[in-house]
């Protein structure tokens, strides 16, 4: 089969599609294929998920709006199946591959090793003429590097004859699974043009925004860059932030301004940037660097960015003084554990960092966050006999709380704000010390 037959089974939904790894990545895009038309054969090595999708549940955590009715449907209409067999893979024209690539937390080099076994699971099984299309997020240049000579040994075919590769980094956030595959914008790099232009045609059923057709590397880096453009962006607005505190000025403000000169998009500084993507997709970009180049910027934002909550803690530490306190006296009351507002999501959380020197220096605190089991409960409660409260996520609890109430609770009235979240002046009217990121001016 050509590339050609394959685009046209593609335009007429025929297409038998297979996707290894059924995540909070996969797991809808599998969905959705499915409830486009397109046969689909899940793959994952977990087999108590496996089960659970083939019961029509979904395993995803979280709130996802309508995940679980699109799984239900598309399993009872016997179009979505799951399974850990790779056999059941031999059929399929085009397969998505959708795991793991985590960054090494020492080294912040790439660790493959779920993306190795699945290229070695499929190439043994992979159909002539088959459509193989990362959707992983992977280091430039991995796709053609890693990939294509993995399939390549394990199937005895080769690139671009006998079966055909893609990148179509994946675009989506937690909380808005559905909203995004549908809604937001992808790359379809292919391995040759006529394969980008079938990838168009297949991500056409399910997206409703911009397919871009392009060649993989161009693919793999443009979701690299698009997330360390926003890390090291983030990195220049938290050391403008230490900057304003330095010269009694107004982080916010100075933002606001410069935001209003033409194309500029100063991004907001924080207690730290956590989650999933952000922090590790710079150093994928990273290591695609020419080894005679050292690079500076990217690395040198990652660094600036995971320090933040330690900035934070200096930030307390002043405000204590100011009450004639030691941090070693204290009892600090962390507010959120999440690494963003109105998500349940801890991964990377900056909160954990800071928690990890505290505990490092055996400075009292507790924690509380509406959205982690562990930490939730009523607030006033938790923060009660605190020496400080600590603003680290802006879920909106924090926005709306009660400043006077939060006051009475404290043993020591010092709010520190991590996110520009609440207004100095109120917090100063309820009788609580403001200690800002950026504000210099208070
Ligand atoms: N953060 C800042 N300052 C900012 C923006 C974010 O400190 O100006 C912090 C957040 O508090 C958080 C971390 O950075 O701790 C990441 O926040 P995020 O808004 O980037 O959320 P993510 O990590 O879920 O990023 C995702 C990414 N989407 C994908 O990778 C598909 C990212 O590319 C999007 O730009 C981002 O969502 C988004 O805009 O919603």
């Amino acid at each position: 089969m050509t590339i050609q037959t394959l685009h046209q089974k593609i335009k007429d939904g025929t297409a038998a599609l297979g996707v290894i790894g059924l995540g909070y990545v996969g797991l809808p895009a599998a969905c959705m294929f499915a409830g486009a038309g397109f046969g689909v054969t899940g793959l994952d090595i977990k087999p108590e998920r496996v089960d659970l999708i083939n019961r029509g549940q979904s395993p995803i955590e979280g709130d996802e709006p309508g995940l679980a009715e699109l799984l239900t449907k598309v399993v009872t209409a016997g179009k979505f199946r799951a399974t850990t067999d790779y056999a059941a893979l031999r059929e399929a024209d085009i397969v998505l591959i959708v795991v793991e690539t985590p960054v090494d937390e020492a080294d912040h080099k790439p660790r493959y090793t779920a993306l190795r076994s699945a290229c070695r699971s499929l190439g043994a099984v992979l159909k002539d003429s088959a459509l193989v299309i990362c959707e992983s997020t992977v280091a430039p240049g991995t796709v053609d590097g890693l990939i294509r000579p993995l399939l390549e040994e394990a199937s005895g075919k080769q690139v671009n004859v006998d079966f055909y590769l893609g990148a179509c980094p994946e675009r989506v956030m937690p909380g808005k699974l559905l909203a995004n595959l549908r809604g937001v914008s992808r790359v379809c790099g292919g391995s040759t043009p006529e394969t980008a232009q079938a990838m168009v045609s297949l991500y056409g059923h399910i997206v409703e925004a911009d397919l871009d057709a392009a060649d993989v590397i161009t693919a793999e880096l443009v979701k690299t860059t698009e997330n360390a453009y926003r890390d090291v962006q983030i990195g220049f607005a938290n050391e403008v932030a230490m900057i304003c505190e330095a010269n009694g000025a107004n982080v916010w403000r100075v933002r606001e301004l410069v935001n209003k000169s033409p194309s500029r998009n100063m991004h907001l500084p924080g207690a730290g940037v956590g989650g999933h993507c952000i922090p590790k997709d710079p150093w994928l970009l990273a290591s695609a660097a020419p080894g005679d180049v050292e690079l500076r910027v990217i690395p040198s934002a990652r660094a600036v960015n995971d320090r933040m909550p330690l900035h934070i803690l200096k930030l307390a530490e002043k405000a204590l003084g100011s009450h004639g306190l030691t941090l070693s006296e204290a009892r600090l009351a962390l507010l959120g554990y999440t690494y963003l507002e109105e998500s349940d999501d801890t991964r990377n959380s900056p909160s954990a960092v800071l928690a990890e020197e505290l505990d490092r220096r055996g400075i009292d605190y507790v924690i509380h966050d509406p959205w982690v089991d562990e930490y939730k409960g009523d607030l006033f409660e938790r923060v009660s006999g605190c020496d400080a409260a600590i603003v680290m996520v802006k879920h909106a609890i924090y926005h709306e709380m009660k400043l006077e109430s939060l006051k009475d609770a404290l043993r020591t009235p010092i709010l520190v704000d991590g996110r520009g979240l609440l207004a100095p002046e109120r917090v100063q009217a309820a009788g609580l010390s403001y200690y800002g990121i950026g504000r210099g001016d208070i």
